[in-house]
């Protein structure tokens, strides 16, 4: 990476990079007790690492993230601000589990494109927290037991410094997933598989529409569907909406309700979705995508016009079925696609959007992808961008 030395001084140690995500299905469930099937993409976050004698963390952005520097001491909840909460939560979180972590010098490079459904928060926490693992000798990026640790220290960063009421699901793919599966994450206990997902073997493709609407997970919106299906659990007196049934979730209001059923049914979806894959059924499980997205929009009220009019014209265009992905609110959707109709799909969504003046989506083939890992050579080729569309 070019730009280490001309800012720091010195050449990095290393370069590790982590992937963001598609959660093929099983959306806002990781935080419920369910069970989500995310991937990892090609596309990446690379930070460039040298380690420090001090505690303090020097941060640089290539990107438009600007500079961050801070005594790790200093960090606590909301401290820094911004974007540098997610690298210094996930070096606070390793210390505070008794690592024995000091100061980094770092400089990112954003691959994964920022606020778009596509977990670049978390491609930089992961990205940090195995730089850090490498750089001070933690041991734990060699084993998934170990990755998991990565995984939760991630998770409390972005809980307890960036103030987002996150689930696991992005940490998980991050760190966990292999290249042609998705991967299955049972978040009541952390335990994961390996689903065999190789939409190129089906001579289809997964097309993500990022629809350029920004969204945050700390503005409140997600973390009051997590409260939500919190307190209905409370009320039925479950731990979790896991395996309440509909029966039971019809005697809440009808707001948290609505709430529950999205929870209980998406869990149902993916469910069927990894009983399809596992019996080579790719080209079936758009049905699945279609209702969780219908789920989403009608009873968990995450969806927004632009997103749901990605998916309907995906759909109208020949994708075998279409979702919003991530947090909501903005962001991406997915559609499986076959390739043959791919370019038509994109002609239409941007055709579509144009017409209903919103802004130019942009479009990424998502290919289930290798989990992070440190990069061999500086010029290693599996750092991606954004397909320009
Ligand atoms: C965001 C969160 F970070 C995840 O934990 C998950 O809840 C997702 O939204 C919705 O499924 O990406």
């Amino acid at each position: 990476m070019n730009g280490f030395a001309s800012e720091f001084g010195r050449e990095p140690a290393g370069r590790w990079a982590a992937p963001g995500r598609v959660n093929l299905i099983g959306e806002h469930v990781d935080y419920a007790d369910g069970l989500c099937l995310p991937f990892a993409i090609a596309q990446r976050t690379v930070v460039a690492a040298a380690d420090r004698d001090d505690a303090v963390l020097r941060l640089r952005s290539l990107a438009e993230r600007g500079t961050v520097e801070i005594d790790l001491d200093d960090v606590g909840t909301g401290s820094p601000a911004g974007w540098g909460g997610y690298a210094a939560g996930v070096l606070w979180a390793l210390r505070a589990a008794g690592h024995p972590v000091r100061g980094l010098d770092l400089l990112v490079t954003d691959t994964v494109p920022l606020g778009a459904g596509l977990s670049s928060s978390a491609a930089l926490e992961c990205a940090t927290a195995l730089a850090a693992d490498d750089l001070f000798g933690l041991g734990l990026g060699g084993t998934p037991e170990g990755r998991r640790q990565l995984a939760a220290a991630c998770v409390r960063a972005e809980n307890e410094i960036v103030g987002a009421a996150t689930g696991g699901m992005d940490q998980a793919a991050a760190l966990l997933a292999t290249a042609g599966h998705a991967l299955l994450l049972d978040t009541h206990d952390g335990s994961t598989r390996q689903v065999p997902f190789d939409p190129q073997d089906a001579g289809l493709q997964v097309l993500v529409i990022d629809t350029k609407v920004r969204h945050h997970l700390a503005d409140g919106r997600y973390g009051n569907r997590r409260t939500a299906v919190e307190k209905a659990a409370e009320t039925l007196g479950l731990p979790s909406l896991r395996d309440a049934t509909l029966d039971q979730l019809a005697a809440l209001d009808p707001g948290l309700a609505r709430r529950g059923r999205h929870i209980v049914t998406e869990i149902g979806r993916v469910r069927e979705a990894v009983a399809l894959l596992d019996a080579g059924l790719v080209t079936e499980i758009g049905p699945l995508l279609d209702a969780s997205h219908t789920s989403l929009a009608e009873d968990y009220e995450v969806s927004c016009a632009e997103l749901d009019l990605a998916c309907a014209t995906a759909r109208a265009a020949g994708a075998l079925g279409a979702r919003m992905v991530g947090g909501g609110f903005g962001g991406s959707a997915i559609a499986l696609v076959p390739v043959a109709r791919a370019e038509a799909v994109e002609r239409a969504v941007r055709a579509a959007f144009e017409a209903d003046g919103y802004r130019e989506p942009d479009f990424i083939d998502a290919e289930p992808s290798p989990a992070a890992a440190r990069l061999a050579t500086p010029g290693d080729s599996t750092v991606v961008g954004l397909v320009a569309a």
